[in-house]
């Protein structure tokens, strides 16, 4: 069906690339579609000639890239006629799975770990009418526990074990080459359970299958990008918290600990699946301590003034890094994720910045002299 120029959402747009029928009950909440911005301040200030992207996910309906794989979760559970869905979460996806299942009228339970989800995503789960269950334990656990759980209630995972979370967060990709008219030489995302960079894997080689072919939109008679890209895909890099980098480690972390609670994960889901992407796409895993996540945060936030929650500024922070190190050459083109918006996370964002605040009197003097001596 056609709605013109408006734009509904990822599963209308890339239809034809997704499993849905014509006869789906689309859930969406007009996700999709995000910001692809060109860093203009930092690659100058680092001194190095690379043209950096940042693909921003936060803008997302939930404010996540979360957003991406729920609709076609979610479409697929109410597809399949399930009243509930459960997931465990470090907050982002339950504030995707309350929000989607609200939208859908079906019931979203969500696992989080007790005291360790920002303050916004637990905002998000609880107004949208979720049953938030806090557990006594980390995300590793409440992971465990959904599985369990799901053989023993009328409930669909809706965690990326769910390949239909993969499926709506391919769509990433295809926007990205969509927008350049090729794939990056190289994209940097965080990891955590590493379903994102084994999506993004996925979306990349499906476009570079494509090349070949008519376009799959039309038959071929269109100017979309995807009858030109060549069979280039990028070198995928994957940048872990240091106190949570199970891919570095080389196995399971059983106590993840990281100032970035959405990656606070230590028993990854797609542990197979990203190695793969790993040695197919030529690319590696690296880790980030969290004084550079927050340095990387800060940076982009008064350098750019594109505000990302902490996990989402390991891909920066670890991109810079191997930028200036010439591990990323000069000349290249990066697109860095950012996957989730600073606000899920004002607590970790005014701790960072409490010295910066100033306190005067009501009084035009006092106000006057602030901007004067700061513009002196
Ligand atoms: C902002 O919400 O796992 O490597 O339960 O929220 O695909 O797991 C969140 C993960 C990166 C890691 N950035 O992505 C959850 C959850 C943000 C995130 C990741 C998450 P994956």
């Amino acid at each position: 069906m056609s709605t013109g120029s408006r734009y509904t959402g990822l599963i209308e747009h890339y239809r034809d690339h997704l499993p849905v029928s014509d006869d789906t009950r689309v859930i969406s909440l007009g996700e999709g579609n995000t910001p692809l911005i060109r860093l203009e301040n930092i690659p100058s200030e680092i001194g190095r000639d690379v043209d950096l992207y940042i693909k921003y996910e936060g803008l997302n309906p939930t404010g996540s890239f979360k957003d991406r794989g729920m609709t076609m979760a979610v479409t697929r559970a109410v597809e399949e006629g399930s009243r509930a869905v459960l997931c465990a979460s470090t907050g982002n996806t339950s504030a995707a799975a309350a929000a989607y299942a609200a939208r859908a009228g079906i019931t979203a339970f969500v696992l989080i770990p007790e005291g360790k989800i920002a303050l916004g995503k637990l905002a998000q789960a609880m107004i949208h009418g979720a049953v938030v269950i806090q557990i006594r334990g980390n995300f590793d656990d409440g992971m465990r526990l959904v599985k369990e759980v799901a053989e023993h209630a009328p409930v669909i995972i809706v965690n990326s074990i769910n390949p239909y979370r993969l499926q709506g967060q391919k769509t990433a990709a295809f926007e990205i080459v969509d927008e350049l008219g090729q794939p990056p030489d190289f994209h940097c995302l965080p990891v955590g359970n590493a379903g994102n960079i084994t999506a993004h894997w996925i979306g990349y080689s499906e476009y570079a299958g494509m090349s070949t072919q008519a376009c799959a939109f039309c038959g071929g008679d269109c100017k979309h990008p995807c009858t030109a890209v060549s069979d280039k895909r990028p070198v995928m890099v994957g940048y872990q918290a240091a106190g949570a980098a199970p891919f570095m480690r080389g196995a399971m972390v059983d106590h993840p600990d990281t100032v970035a609670t959405a990656i606070r994960i230590g028993h990854p889901q797609s542990w197979d699946q990203a190695w793969k992407v790993r040695e197919e796409s030529g690319g590696w895993f690296d880790e980030c301590t969290d004084e550079e996540i927050l340095a990387a945060q800060k940076l982009l936030t008064s350098r750019e003034g594109i505000f990302c929650e902490p996990a989402s500024a390991t891909s920066v922070a670890g991109a810079l890094r191997d930028i200036r190190a010439g591990k990323i050459p000069e000349g290249s083109r990066v697109v860095c994720t950012l996957t989730g918006h600073g606000l899920k996370d004002p607590d970790t964002a005014i701790k960072q910045c409490e010295g910066d605040m100033l306190t005067v009197d009501a009084e035009l003097d006092a106000v006057k002299h602030v901007i004067l001596d700061h513009l002196a």
